[in-house]
């Protein structure tokens, strides 16, 4: 491949006259744009640990209150991105929110979407589109673009959980902004029963929901008890694993962000193709060891890490005699949308 030509090697004062009229050569800055083969992710693998991090997130309650907070959250920033940048990756914002007992996240609705994997705690809810949630360990609960969302606690414990956003995306776009609310009117109705059953869709002979978001709420319950069947059924099975859908079209659960949940079996290791997505593992239960790119994360429950796209990724269940499960969220329904997905053997 050509060297090409540096900004160097030209006449400074022709650079400055071409700058007069916002004009710049492509030629010294074309192979940062292109690399040649593979893209270079700024995205390094990063891991938070919990037991690191919990601490530091209760000292938040102590030192914020809710009213200059709005939203109690540590951003999970990726050095790679620089840390003010809110990126775990282009595309993923990662945040872990602590809710004190009788504290309320008000209203409002925003173009990112968002999602909730519950860390820990119980009697929390959030409330979407009206709709009220319950918030226990391994849930997964939508918050998708521009649905209005409020997070409030009845319990007596602190909880905590996961935000995934695509915020980095949206704001790139120059298309990030946020309306406040007043407190919601609980709605009847739940999406997590009404499709509580992936081969039985509810069928109204009068059309659809009519929501583009019918399910909000994915109860850990299920979704583990859909993995626990699945390894059952296909003992040959290597990835038994689910993905979270809108249950009326079968796509993915949102339109920018896929999210899976993963078992890895007693001792399995399991191998992940090179993929352009960049992705995240969280630890819902167990433990796992997560190679990527000459790092080795050992994630204990509760641990998060991040991966770039275009690696190999080695999982590794860290227990011999039980089945560790882990919440995967990616890039993939953005890069299939874009025509730039890509899985390298
Ligand atoms: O709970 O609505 O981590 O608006 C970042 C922005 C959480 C939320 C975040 C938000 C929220």
């Amino acid at each position: 491949m050509n060297e090409l030509g540096r900004l160097e090697d030209l006449p400074a004062q022709y650079v400055e006259d071409l700058r007069q009229q916002n004009l710049v050569p492509l030629w010294p800055s074309l192979r940062a744009v292109l690399p040649p083969g593979k893209p270079r992710p700024n995205t390094k693998p990063t891991v938070w640990s919990y037991e690191a991090l919990r601490p530091l997130l209760m000292k938040a309650g102590e030192l914020t209150p809710m009213s200059k907070a709005e939203r109690r959250v540590l951003v999970l920033a990726n050095p790679g991105h620089g840390l003010d940048n809110m990126k775990a990756s282009a595309a993923m914002y990662l945040g872990m929110q602590l809710l004190l007992p009788g504290e309320w996240a008000p209203s409002h609705r925003h173009t990112p979407n968002a999602v909730r994997m519950v860390v820990e705690g119980t009697g929390a809810w959030t409330t979407v589109d009206g709709e009220k949630c319950p918030m226990s360990r391994g849930d997964l609960i939508l918050t998708p673009t521009g649905l209005w969302h409020e997070h409030g606690h009845d319990g007596d414990q602190p909880v905590i959980w996961l935000d995934v956003l695509d915020l980095p995306l949206v704001y790139y776009m120059e298309t990030s902004y946020a309306i406040e609310g007043q407190r919601q009117t609980v709605q009847p109705g739940r999406g997590d029963r009404a499709y509580a059953r992936g081969g039985l869709v509810p069928t109204p002979v009068f059309g659809r929901s009519g929501k583009a978001y019918p399910m909000l709420r994915y109860p850990w319950a299920d979704a583990r008890a859909a993995l626990e069947a699945l390894a059952a059924d296909r003992p040959d099975m290597d990835a038994v694993q689910v993905r979270y859908v809108n249950p009326e079209t079968g796509g993915d659960a949102q339109n920018i962000l896929g999210f899976h949940a993963l078992m890895l079996r007693p001792g399995q290791v399991l191998a992940l193709p090179a993929r352009s997505p960049a992705s995240v593992f969280h630890v819902i239960e167990g433990g796992a060891e997560v190679a990527v790119d000459g790092h080795a994360f050992a994630l204990a429950e509760a641990d998060t890490c991040c991966a770039p796209g275009y690696v190999p990724i080695t999982l590794k269940n860290r227990h011999a005699d039980r089945p560790s499960f882990v919440f995967v969220a990616d890039e993939s329904p953005l890069h299939r949308k874009l025509g730039v997905y890509e899985e390298r053997a």
